[in-house]
């Protein structure tokens, strides 16, 4: 600030100065709770009435990223919370953008991820009035059944326990998203800077254990020691505990087979003696005890019965941190309600000496070893134009010598076949569509998986799920973020050369001479089209030695793909057919 001369009226610099030292904001007090919070990063997008909050977070040294649509925003927020244990935090401005960004908090609610949506308000004066204030909106209310909780701070002394509230709510028990209203009004208020220190304050253990009953633990000794042919089934929970070593350990002290849901792949790696992922169904058909870690009897496992399940019913014991999960489906035999960490040390410590189920896994390795090796043909036959399978069996020969890179996949044939054939080597290296198989989520978690690990990032997107975030490849060039973006165009939603009747333009295609490549090189990035595996390979291993914000393009036959991939049984098909349309 310029000299100012002393015969000004009014205060002068200096007087302003000490003046203002004396004073706090909501804009300051909102920055320090969520400082004190241990948040350093944002994910937003700025404007009336938030944006002043950019420019003063990014003054204190903090990071704030910019995105292009708030909803990718919130995806690389809740991914954050996800591969962190601290809430994703994601801003936005009212009414639009607020709504943008509780599609993201919604999602992140769905998938137990921890993220706090902040969004600037109207006053309740006008609201509740319906007066038709700029972007005017009933956003705590709107909010309350997509999260956990939804609250609004309307006075500055609250912003520091608002913040400690939505922290404890989004981390504790089962993680998920938290609304938070701020009321443009109150950013610049302000309060003598004495008080406001008052005010704020950190949680004490946000995300405290939970430890089992022992009579609960007891039962499920008593049960899994009765089995002949258990089965530990590791879900995104498990991810999420960071209790990798406990869980290891739990699998290799029992002997026990394993099989991972998509986003628990790498909690132990697929190339694990016991992993029995590639023979998922002889497990889940013939196993007799299923030992739930951190994965719900949703949609995803059949809502634990019928074929999947082999029609018998099963003794499921089932680890989880929600207590209302268990029976949720199907009759839980021994219920282990705590957290993933307590839970598995508890079992240890009970089933250590437990005679392992040698017949058993023997039996399912060697399914296993024979599914990969079949596998293995397919990956590596030629084919006219690219597939599936030697596409993705190209990319997974690449990063089976970068183990350590983060995956992030989307679309449907893109994104059952690569969760079948790219193994993952580490926990928390793969991002995926996630409880509601949502697309989108593609370039919002490659930017939070970049950030938050600063590991290079793979994101596998069919085109069709690319096309819903793909402008935010200018926010990856401008973080110059270390992205591959790779793209299996086969020219539309799950296949590119549907006929359509009466011959308009078919609902199920794209433009067959898109270039997104170009599109990488429009904003700045490297572009590559490439139409063999072995042309695939060559630019994937030269994005990552370059670790410059590359996209490939990988031209796919556009009649590989099968409809919804490997969920084509949830379809709806009219029974009186065409015919009558
Ligand atoms: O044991 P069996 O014999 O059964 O074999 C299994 C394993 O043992 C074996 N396996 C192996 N064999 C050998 N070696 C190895 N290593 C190995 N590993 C496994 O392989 C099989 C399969 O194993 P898997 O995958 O583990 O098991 P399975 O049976 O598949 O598991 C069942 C499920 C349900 C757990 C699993 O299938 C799953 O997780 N599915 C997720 C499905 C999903 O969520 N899909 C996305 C949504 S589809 C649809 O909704 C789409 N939309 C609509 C839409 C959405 N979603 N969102 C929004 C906002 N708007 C609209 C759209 C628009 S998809 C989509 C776009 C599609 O077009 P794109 O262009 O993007 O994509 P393309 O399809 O590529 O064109
Ligand atoms: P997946 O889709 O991989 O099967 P889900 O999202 O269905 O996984 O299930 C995750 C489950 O893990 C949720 O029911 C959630 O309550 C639980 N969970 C998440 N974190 C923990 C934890 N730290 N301890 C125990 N359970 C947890
Ligand atoms: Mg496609």
């Amino acid at each position: 600030m310029g000299a100012v001369s002393n015969n000004q009226v009014g205060a002068t610099v200096e007087e302003f100065q000490s003046r203002s030292t004396d004073l706090t904001d909501g804009f300051h007090l909102l920055m320090d709770a969520l400082e004190l919070n241990g948040i350093t990063n944002i994910y937003g997008l700025l404007g009336i009435p938030v944006t002043e909050i950019g420019r003063l977070w990014q003054a204190r040294g903090n990071n704030f990223f910019s995105f292009r649509n708030e909803q990718n925003a919130g995806y690389a927020a809740s991914v954050a919370g996800f591969l962190t244990r601290k809430p994703g935090i994601c801003l936005t401005v009212s009414a639009p953008g607020f709504l943008n960004g509780l599609s993201a908090l919604s999602n992140a609610t769905t998938n137990c991820f921890p993220m706090i949506l902040i969004s600037g308000s109207s006053e309740r004066e006008i609201v509740d009035l319906q007066q038709g204030d700029y972007e005017e909106m009933d956003q705590l209310n709107i909010a309350r059944p997509f999260c956990k909780a939804s609250f609004r701070v309307n006075r500055l002394q609250d912003i520091g326990i608002a913040v400690v509230r939505a922290v404890r709510t989004a981390l504790s028990g089962r993680p998920g998203g938290v609304y938070l209203d701020i009321p443009a009004r109150l950013l610049a208020q302000t309060l003598p800077a004495e008080e406001g220190k008052k005010s704020l304050f950190a949680p004490v253990d946000p995300a405290p254990a939970q430890l089992p009953s022992p009579e609960a633990v007891a039962r499920a000794v008593e049960v899994i020691k009765g089995a002949k042919k258990p089965l530990i089934l590791l879900g995104k929970g498990a991810s999420y505990a960071q209790c990798d070593a406990d869980i290891k350990a739990l699998i290799e002290e029992t002997g026990i087979p394993f099989t991972p849901m998509s986003m628990a792949k790498g909690v132990v790696s697929d190339t694990h003696p016991q992993c029995g992922a590639a023979a998922r169904s002889m497990v889940l058909q013939e196993s007799d005890v299923v030992i739930l870690v951190g994965a719900r009897l949703n949609w995803l496992l059949a809502h634990g019965k019928g074929k999947t399940w082999g029609n018998t019913t099963k003794k499921f014991v089932q680890i989880d941190i929600q207590a209302n999960e268990i029976d949720s489906n199907v009759p839980i035999t021994a219920p282990l309600v705590g957290d993933i960490g307590s839970c598995v040390n508890a079992l240890r410590v009970a089933l250590k000496g437990m005679a392992k189920p040698a017949e058993w896994l023997k039996a399912v390795s060697e399914k296993a070893s024979a599914s990969r090796a079949k596998l293995a043909v397919k990956l590596s036959t030629p084919t006219p134009m690219m597939n599936y399978f030697n596409s993705l069996g190209a990319i997974r020969d690449v990063l089976k010598a970068h183990p350590d890179t983060m995956v992030v996949n989307e679309g449907a044939n893109a994104l059952d076949n690569a969760r079948m054939i790219i193994d993952q080597y580490l926990p928390r290296h793969r991002v995926d569509t996630g409880t509601w198989g949502v697309m989108g989520i593609g370039m919002g978690s490659a930017v939070a998986a970049a950030v938050e690990t600063g590991k290079r990032v793979v994101a596998i997107s069919g085109d069709s799920a690319f096309g819903f975030s793909g402008m935010e490849i200018e926010t990856i060039t401008r973080y110059n973020l270390p992205v591959t973006v790779i793209v299996m165009n086969n020219g539309g939603v799950y296949r590119g050369d549907e006929i359509s009747p009466k011959h308009q333009i078919s609902c199920m295609q794209f433009n067959p001479n898109t270039r997104h490549d170009l599109l990488m090189q429009a904003v700045g990035g490297i572009g590559v089209r490439v139409t063999t595996p072995e042309e695939l390979a060559k630019a994937l291993e030269t994005s990552l030695a370059s670790g410059k914000p590359t996209l490939i393009e990988a031209i796919i036959d556009p009649a590989a793909g099968v409809e919804s991939g490997r969920i084509g049984n949830l379809n709806v098909v009219s029974q009186i057919g065409k015919n009558k349309a």
